[in-house]
């Protein structure tokens, strides 16, 4: 390599470390690794569903997840008598403000699915915000549930989206960033417009799961690579400059006589 590309690789690379330093850092994820669990999930609404690892082979439905590893987790609702509820939640590691993000699994479009923040472990989870898709995969939703009675907070009809109505049997990504009393909403990387969705009632609280049916029970809701980052993470071993030097303090040397070297 001559002189000067290397040079201008080093500033590159130390360019590239400042400026990942300065973006969200992952706190936790659930990839269902191997075809078990990664992370420890807590059922909520008084019933023993919670998410369950799945190794799917061709021909299932959601085989080909974004991932291609073909293991993910299932969360399948509880029948009518038990509510037709079924949520499973993981702490967010002290973390109040995060974003939550996850591949999703359309299935039939027969429930009400997605993602919860901010729940509380408390009361079950029944009192949380909720990141949903609607049976019928016609609308999206956010909705705040306090000791289980719904708001409504934001809906969206999916035929406005850029990709349009999403399918049956299709994997997409939904994410919610709760930044304080803000909520920012994204699906398939494109966030809802109209945001963010402001509201105060629940500062803290788990990351999870949700899928419900009031009529039927024993649908199961896919889920993969769900993920929980943070930028106060990063506030936890702040990359300083001061910090960049000490790491990189070999190569600054070296970099540093080529440049004298060059003059
Ligand atoms: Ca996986």
């Amino acid at each position: 390599m001559k002189r000067s590309a290397m040079i201008l690789s080093l500033a590159v690379t130390l360019s590239l470390t400042s400026s990942i330093a300065a973006r969200a850092a992952v706190v936790k994820a659930e990839y269902v690794t191997g075809g078990t669990l990664d992370l420890t999930w807590t059922p909520g609404f008084g019933v023993p569903n919670t998410l369950e690892p799945l190794v799917l082979s061709s021909g299932d439905g959601g085989y080909s997840n974004p991932s291609r590893d073909h293991t993910v987790g299932v969360l399948t609702n509880a029948i009518p008598d038990e509510g037709g509820i079924s949520l499973a939640a993981t702490p967010p590691d002290g973390y109040d403000d995060y974003s939550w993000s996850a591949a999703i699994f359309t299935g039939a479009g027969d429930s009400r699915r997605g993602l919860v923040v901010r729940a509380q472990e408390s009361n079950g989870f029944a009192s949380c915000y909720q990141f949903v898709i609607q049976p019928g995969l016609l609308q999206l939703s956010f909705r705040k549930l306090i000791d289980g009675t719904p708001t409504t907070l934001g809906t969206w009809f999916t035929t406005d989206l850029p990709g349009g109505l999403p399918a049956v049997e299709s994997w997409h990504q939904m994410k919610v960033e709760a930044d304080g009393a803000t909520f920012h909403l994204y699906f398939d990387g494109n966030e809802l417009p109209g945001g963010p969705i402001v509201d105060a009632d629940l500062g803290s609280g788990w990351v999870g799961v949700y899928n419900f049916r009031f009529d039927i029970g024993g649908i199961p809701f896919l889920v993969d690579d769900l993920v929980l980052e943070s930028e106060d993470a990063t506030a936890v071993a702040p990359m300083t400059w001061g910090g960049v030097k000490a790491q990189y303090g070999t190569v600054l040397h070296r970099r540093s006589g080529l440049e004298v070297a060059g003059r």
